[in-house]
């Protein structure tokens, strides 16, 4: 495929593979183990001196075609997949952390990547700072001489809160210090992150690169071979490895990209302006809306305000629990990223066991609620919300 079409082509053209029986689409490799030709052909495949199959935990043709097309998205040397968004997530963690190494991240992180590190890493002599990376003074002031890594989720998950990757990227550099970027949010088509400076990105594409919420799946791509080179090797040695049929999924869903972001991200625009205006609403925080904190550097980054809107209802736990019960064609569920428009209710699910101060500290009020907006009609969604809000007042 000629490297230089545009980003849209290579969406829908991105993956396709020489196969010998001319099928439109990439066809699902379902195989573990490939038949070498001759003892001699076997020992070339695994010397890599001959481009070959040998097992699908280290390769495979689907997985191999959908890994191309994700890596001219990201503007990156490379991509691995992996099994879900945590897979990769662990991967990068496993590929560049030593026992004594410390970690900088953004304190607002989706809550399992904090989790692994607190509860799991740690017990192998990782040590970690949690902190608010969207303040670049947090960040000077948290990095110390074992600091080998920092990690930024922006907008975060589901404060919406934005981080300066590229003045975040340059502290960072200054001190030889990794940065990855969890880029689920945004995805390449409204932020590219290595272009900003980050070492390497993570997506879960259970969201919006899969977008059809019937999949998990995850992804890592590189600015340099070499970090692809360690990355692949932790991949296949710890075994979390996507499955044919999984990229398959992938490939298919990836086509419509474009087409799903602009029209989630049309939608969300008029949502957050109209919810902006509502009585029972005390805030909006959408990167869309002036009132944003981070405006302008959402604005500077971001090619769009993207999908996500977080909102404080003035009823508070009551109010949220109510909006929750009222909904009707919304659907009530986690995640993000798909089709179809989700809600929730932190508080009162995801981060429900966290002890108050900390969920308050980090921003997760009683009264907030989180909407990941489809490609629905606008006027249904709206009208949805609406009675739904009305039982809020
Ligand atoms: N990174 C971000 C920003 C996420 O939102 C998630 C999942 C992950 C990583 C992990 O990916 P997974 O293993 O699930 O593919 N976020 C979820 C959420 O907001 N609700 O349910 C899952």
């Amino acid at each position: 495929m000629k490297e230089d079409l545009h980003l849209d082509t290579i969406l829908i053209h991105g993956s396709d593979i020489d196969e010998p029986f001319g099928a439109a689409v990439t066809p699902i490799y379902q195989a573990s183990t490939y038949r070498f030709r001759s003892a001699a052909h076997g020992a070339a495949c695994f010397a890599g001196e001959e481009l070959g199959f040998i097992y699908t935990r280290i390769g495979n043709p689907t997985i191999n075609a959908l890994e191309k097309t994700l890596a001219h998205l990201e503007n990156a040397a490379k991509c691995v997949v992996t099994s879900s968004g945590m897979a990769a997530v662990n991967t990068v963690y496993m590929s560049f952390l030593s026992a004594g190494d410390h970690i900088v991240s953004t304190d607002a992180v989706y809550g399992p990547s904090r989790v692994v590190i607190e509860k799991y890493w740690s017990r192998f002599g990782i040590e970690y700072s949690y902190i608010d990376t969207s303040n670049l003074g947090n960040i000077k002031k948290a990095i110390r001489t074992n600091t080998k890594m920092l990690y930024i989720e922006t907008p975060t998950n589901p404060t919406i809160a934005i981080t300066d990757l590229k003045l975040a990227a340059e502290i960072a550099h200054q001190h030889n210090i990794l940065v990855v970027v969890d880029n689920t949010f945004c995805t390449p088509i409204l932020q590219r992150p290595l272009d900003l400076g980050a070492d390497v990105v993570v997506h879960s594409m259970t969201k919006f690169i899969n977008g059809h919420a019937d999949i998990v799946a995850g992804s890592i791509m590189s600015k340099t071979e070499e970090l692809d080179k360690i990355i692949r090797s932790t991949m296949i040695n710890m075994g979390c490895c996507m499955d044919p049929t999984q990229a398959y999924m992938v490939i298919r869903g990836v086509k419509t990209l474009t087409l799903r972001v602009k029209r989630q991200q049309e939608n969300a625009q008029i949502i957050a302006e109209w919810l902006e205006n509502h009585p029972a609403i005390a805030s909006v925080s959408y990167p869309g809306l002036p009132s944003h904190p981070q405006y302008l550097t959402g604005k500077k980054q971001m090619k769009g305000p993207g999908s996500l809107i977080s909102f404080e209802l003035k009823g508070g736990y009551k109010a949220g629990e109510k909006l929750m019960n009222s909904i009707n064609l919304i659907l009530l569920a986690v995640s993000l990223g798909g089709v179809e428009s989700l809600i929730s209710h932190p508080a009162s699910m995801t981060h429900s066991k966290m002890n108050k101060e900390s969920r308050l500290a980090g921003g997760i009020t009683d009264g907030l609620v989180r909407f990941a907006v489809g490609i629905e009609d606008v006027n249904d969604i709206i009208a949805d919300l609406e009675q739904a809000l009305q039982k809020c007042i």
